[in-house]
């Protein structure tokens, strides 16, 4: 089990990114669309009505974000590889020169001295299969597992510790629920048949990866502690609904090979047999040899609507179908995206996530958005908060074998457009410059350099 996940003394540190957020050159080497082009040119989709195409380039500029993450001294680099750079219509001909990208990314991070994990889908779905129906029909799980394979195929000797998925709640909540992302349908209970969609892709790459001699393959969850913000029993009980969409979905399949009866008292289209047909949940279970937990804040269900400041709906408003109406409180302190820094949130969801799969974790993701420029001390403040949050959890139990940091560079924060800065390097929003912030010297230092 996560044989290349090694078990020592040390938490191991890491930094993260994604494709669309970082690579732009969108149409450059027979690389095809993707359900966030589609999206973001949809007017008001995007705040800054902008897309991937103002990213910070590094599809070009690889080597010198190679360069920033060898002197920053991590273990990791956590990327993700675009769907549509591989397979430009999502099923049959695989396009070279987008293997041959990654390739060098690779390659690159490896001379460096840093070990590469890679993430299958970060969200970037080719618009054929979008247009074919998306996450809402079967044959997509199908599409992304032979996706995975030619990765593997090609990246596999280098690359030894895969994600399939990133956060399928939002790929399949708030993409076809709230309609917050892309495609950005507002599909109301058929968003479970999106979940139960991710599962089986997540089911069907993990089996073939395993079976490729692939030791190391995960899953990313943004799994979130519920805290509902008094006892009234109706509260309670959306609460549960909550908890349920949010983290018993994917982590009942992994762990049990079942959806439990409160989930499908609230989503019961999970309980149709042409969805869920037989073995496919049995095929999930086990699949997941570790386990990524994404953490940026709590989600604390409550009587009031909460007060963010420039966003007249919390983002998560419809996200959760099948469930009464719940308003989310958002207490201070919060960053500038309006989330409320609290890091005892990330110490119980790994002690309690632990406890619940047995597998050991990852902190995948965690980090803040602020805009303070290359001062940000108030990104080292959160950053050390939650990582002292990640020690408390190994003392308590969990085996959190890395914490890595969300994120490199300054980037396509999806329907924040650039107007949220989550990195620790700045970019120009011109030359895309990279300029290293305070936090990553804080880093750096911290990792001994
Ligand atoms: O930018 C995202 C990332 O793509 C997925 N996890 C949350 C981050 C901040 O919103």
């Amino acid at each position: 089990m996560a044989r290349h996940l090694p078990l020592g003394p040390d938490l191991r540190f890491g930094a993260a990114t994604a494709s669309y957020q970082i690579e732009g050159a969108t149409d450059v080497d027979g690389r095809g669309p993707s359900i966030w082009d589609t999206f973001a040119r949809t007017p008001g989709a995007v705040r800054d009505g902008k897309d991937g195409r103002d990213a910070p380039d590094s599809y070009h500029r690889y080597a010198e974000d190679a360069d920033l993450l060898r002197d920053l001294g991590v273990d990791y680099y956590r990327f993700s590889v675009a769907w549509p750079r591989i397979v430009p219509q999502g099923r049959g001909r695989i396009e070279p020169r987008g293997l041959d990208y990654y390739d060098r990314v690779v390659d690159a991070v490896l001379e460096r001295g840093v070990t590469p994990t890679g993430t299958l889908y970060h969200w970037d779905l080719p618009q054929p299969l979008e247009d074919a129906g998306g996450w809402l029909t079967r044959d997509t799980a199908y599409a992304f597992a032979d996706y995975a394979m030619v990765v593997h195929e090609r990246l596999g000797d280098r690359v030894k510790v895969w994600a399939t998925h990133n956060e399928p709640w939002c790929a399949a909540y708030l993409g076809y629920s709230a309609g917050v992302h892309a495609p950005g349908l507002r599909a109301g209970g058929r968003a479970h048949r999106a979940a139960h969609h991710l599962m089986l892709g997540h089911g069907l790459a993990a089996e073939r990866l395993h079976a490729a001699g692939c030791e190391d393959v995960g899953i990313v969850l943004n799994l979130a502690p519920v805290w509902p913000e008094s006892r009234d029993p109706a509260l309670l009980e959306a609460a549960d609904g909550v908890d349920a969409i949010r983290n018993r979905v994917w982590l009942g399949p992994l762990v049990d090979g079942a959806y439990d009866e409160g989930l499908l008292k609230v989503a019961p289209e999970l309980s149709d047999p042409e969805l869920v047909r037989d073995g496919d949940l049995g095929l999930v279970r086990g699949s997941a040899d570790w386990l990524g937990i994404n953490y940026y804040t709590p989600v604390r269900p409550g009587p009031a609507a909460p007060t963010l400041p420039g966003r007249e709906t919390h983002p998560e408003t419809g996200a959760y179908p099948g469930v009464a109406p719940v308003a989310f409180l958002v207490r201070d302190p919060r960053t500038d995206i309006g989330w409320e820094v609290e890091p005892v949130g990330l110490e119980e969801l790994l002690v309690e996530t632990h406890a619940r799969t047995g597998l050991p974790l990852m902190v995948t993701e965690n980090g803040a958005a602020y805009s303070s420029g290359v001062e940000d001390e108030d990104r080292i403040a959160y950053l050390e908060g939650h990582v002292a949050a990640t020690e408390r959890a190994r003392v308590a139990g969990a085996d959190v074998r890395a914490y890595i940091v969300w994120t490199l560079l300054d980037n396509f924060e999806w329907a924040e457009g650039y107007t949220q800065f989550f990195g620790i390097v700045a970019v120009d929003p011109v030359t895309k410059d990279r300029t290293p912030k305070a936090s990553y010297h804080w880093l750096r230092q911290r990792l001994g350099g």
